[in-house]
């Protein structure tokens, strides 16, 4: 694992520097969910895999930017999901986006995730991960230092409401408004690391993608973005739900399946369940 910790750190240097200096064209290709790929997201991409291919024990690397996982090192024990460049249509306005990795034991799957990890590149560069327990590290000087655990408390203030508002269900319309109404205030940039990593941070609050008239399924996808963040907000004792289940109990059949997802502290998470329980 120290290995994998240690690719990551290399691979998210690289890219804050790719992040810095880079024209951030789009190329020709489509990725997997059909979005032009940025050549920033295919450059980001191609650090990682090489990062991972000098990694031993990884067996097999699934990316938001491949159609399919590929096979590294057939003696590895572990398999990792990552998003390159999470958010990254938010390079060029300058707001913060991030990295995700899922690391998995023996196969890909929620029931087989032992870590996770992701880091945002804002003003700063901070990870996050989550093992048995969830630590904040920060980068200066070329080195990530730790800084802190992390724990979230029982009750946020920060809603981040995702999904285009025209296609929500009506009682998921008022599930949002419901928190605004007990004066929770709106934080949503449109790139789930920094916006979950917001309400971490602050101590809690709730994020939804649901699914909506033309996503049912939400947008989100179950390897490299809703498990990897799910294990995150379980070990720091908060929940992550698909309104129903746990997300942590869910299956894939596919490496691009997406869920709809909910992560946050475990009031907003209850009064989540209640809601959907009646209604969806
Ligand atoms: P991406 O992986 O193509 O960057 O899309 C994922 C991003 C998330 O970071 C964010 O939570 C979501 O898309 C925002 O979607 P929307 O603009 O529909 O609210
Ligand atoms: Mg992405």
């Amino acid at each position: 694992m120290r290995d994998i910790f240690d690719a990551i750190q290399k691979s998210a240097i690289r890219i804050k520097d790719a992040i810095d200096v880079k024209d951030i064209g789009y190329s020709q290709q489509e990725n997997s969910s059909g979005e032009t790929q940025l050549q920033l997201d295919i450059q980001c991409d191609m650090i990682i895999e090489e990062e991972f291919s000098r990694v031993a024990s990884v067996h097999t690397i699934a990316s938001e930017e491949k159609a399919d996982a590929e096979l590294m090192h057939e003696d590895g024990e572990y398999f990792v999901a990552y998003d390159p460049l999470d958010g990254s249509s938010l390079v060029d306005v300058n707001l913060s986006v991030g990295s995700i990795f899922g690391i998995y034991k023996g196969d890909f799957g929620s029931a087989k995730m032992v870590a996770s990890c992701y880091v945002v590149y804002g003003p700063r560069v901070e990870m996050v991960f989550a093992e048995n327990k969830t630590k904040l590290y920060l980068l200066q000087s070329g080195e990530f230092e730790f800084v802190k655990e992390i724990r979230l408390n029982e009750k946020g203030k920060l809603n981040a409401p995702g999904g285009t508002q025209q296609n929500w269900a009506p009682y998921h319309k008022e599930l949002v408004d419901s928190f605004f109404a007990e004066g929770y205030r709106l934080r949503y940039s449109g790139g789930m690391v920094p916006d979950l990593h917001q309400i971490l941070l602050k101590g809690g609050g709730i994020f939804s993608y649901p699914g909506t008239s033309d996503k049912p399924e939400g947008k989100l996808r179950r390897l490299f973005e809703v498990f990897p963040f799910a294990f995150i907000y379980e070990k720091s004792g908060g929940g992550a739900i698909d309104g129903k289940n746990n997300l942590m109990t869910l299956g894939h059949a596919h490496v691009h399946d997406t869920a709809i997802c909910f992560f946050g502290s475990n009031y907003e998470i209850a009064r989540v369940k209640e809601v959907y329980a009646k209604n969806a």
